[in-house]
């Protein structure tokens, strides 16, 4: 028989600095188990004062959870397992066990579609599996018998282990490049477009894909799971101004992400946190919407941003504010976040605000020229048109030129005036 249901337990640990109540830990740890389609059957807090070497959690609290468990079970520790504690708790609980790392490297590898996605999880997987070996070095020493395939008799097992997953992780890595240079071009293209990209950030089942689509008319999957979303997706779209810009969707994030998948995906976070502008989705119904706001910009901040940085190019959105009753129960969110959009992904509301907030931020960082463009230079004209954001333009009267108001980001400022210099001289106005 297959694994069929799971216990959850959620060790409150002394030591955990969480402010976070516990009951809310283990609400989340069910609903990471149930993203892997298990149904869960118990869910336990337990208080651990003394934390043991072999087992993390007490005797009784074994016999407890054995009372409930039976070999179609899994049992999901809600912390973190040393493998001996692991390989003890299973031998006497004789059934499956893992910890909150195993667990969410689980829920990556179901939702890894992308060729890039997937070497990344397994790449995750191999070096969580590889820290293991190492840290249970003297309690997993076994001989192979002769005549192994893996190598000579008498070489120690664990070595060959940790020596076939090194391989792997080469091997793993090498394949990762290739396709990290090929996004890198991408990027790189778009980055010569100028077109701004703008990159959904945010916790786990804050609403990001459900924003994406309703900015871009995608269809990407949204769905009330947590990590519905692993691998990013990009789009164009049109601001109401006509301004185009680039939306990513991508992984959202949790509490103690494992570092072995921050590390893993760096690539893809990197790509997330080089966007030109961040748009923070909050699930402002969320009562742990401030902690979560703070595990997002630490995941943020170990990527290469600063905080300073951070906040210079982040904008914030309140999201499912359609739940919000009464604004006094954000009171700590607002402060925490002044300039927030309010928004309801589902209901619509808030949108036209946070089109505006984008064109603001876009706009913070562009000069806005006001041009005179003779109408025999359509290569000039066009060249506006494809990299500017145009907020006006006049003909005037004998038709000879055609003014422009437009914004340019600094580079592209820099490109056209080097391309049609004549066209600065004495006629550039600051608007
Ligand atoms: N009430 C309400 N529900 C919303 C709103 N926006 C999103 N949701 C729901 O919240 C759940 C999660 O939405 P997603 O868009 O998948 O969230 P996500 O941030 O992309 O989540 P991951 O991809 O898992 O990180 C879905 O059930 C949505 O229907 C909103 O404004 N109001
Ligand atoms: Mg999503």
């Amino acid at each position: 028989m297959g694994i069929s249901r799971a216990i959850v337990v959620h060790p409150e640990l002394r030591m955990d600095m969480s402010t976070r109540p516990p009951e809310m830990m283990l609400a989340e740890a069910v609903r990471l188990v149930e993203a892997i389609g298990l149904p869960v059957d118990h869910a336990m807090n337990i208080r651990v004062n003394t934390p043991r070497a072999a087992t993390l959690i007490g005797e009784g609290v074994i016999d407890n959870i054995a009372l409930h468990a039976d070999e179609d079970c899994l049992i999901v520790i809600n912390a973190s397992l040393s493998p001996v504690q692991q390989r003890n708790l299973e031998q006497k609980l004789s059934c499956k066990v893992i910890d909150r790392t195993a667990l969410i490297l689980e829920i990556f590898g179901e939702r890894a579609s992308t060729s890039a996605g997937r070497l990344q999880v397994e790449l995750a997987a191999l070096t969580f599996q590889r820290s293991r070996l190492v840290r249970s070095w003297t309690h997993l020493e076994r001989q192979r018998g002769g005549g192994g395939f893996l190598g000579g008799p008498g070489e120690r097992q664990i070595e060959l282990d940790r020596r076939m997953l090194d391989d792997q992780i080469l091997r793993i890595k090498a394949e990762l490049k290739e396709v990290e240079r090929t996004r890198h071009i991408q990027r790189q293209n778009r980055q010569r477009n100028e077109t701004p990209t703008l990159a959904l950030v945010g916790y786990t089942n804050a609403g990001k894909s459900t924003l994406f689509n309703l900015l871009t008319g995608a269809e990407v999957l949204s769905k009330d799971m947590l990590f519905a979303t692993l691998d990013p997706t990009m789009r164009g779209l049109r601001l109401s101004s006509g301004r185009p810009v680039v939306l990513a969707d991508t992984v959202g994030f949790i509490s103690h992400l494992p570092t072995e998948l921050v590390e893993a995906f760096k690539s893809t976070l990197e790509e997330v946190v080089e966007a030109d502008m961040l748009i923070h989705v909050h699930d402002a119904s969320s009562p742990m919407a401030l902690e979560e706001a703070e595990d997002v910009e630490q995941v943020i901040s170990s990527l290469g941003l600063d905080e300073e940085e951070q906040a210079r190019r982040t904008i914030h959105v309140f999201n499912k504010m359609d739940k919000i009753k009464d604004k006094g129960a954000i009171s700590g969110l607002c402060q925490r976040y002044p300039d927030a959009v309010m928004v309801s992904a589902l209901t619509h509301s808030g949108c036209e605000d946070l089109n505006d907030s984008i064109e603001k931020f876009l706009a913070r960082t562009e000069t806005t020229l006001n041009i005179a463009v003779p109408f025999h230079l359509g290569d000039a004209r066009a060249w506006l048109h494809e990299h500017g954001h145009i907020l006006k333009t006049q003909k005037n009267e004998e038709a000879t030129e055609e003014r422009f108001l437009v914004m340019l980001s600094e580079a592209n400022k820099a490109r056209f005036l080097s391309r049609w210099p004549e066209l600065f001289e004495n006629r550039l106005a600051k608007h």
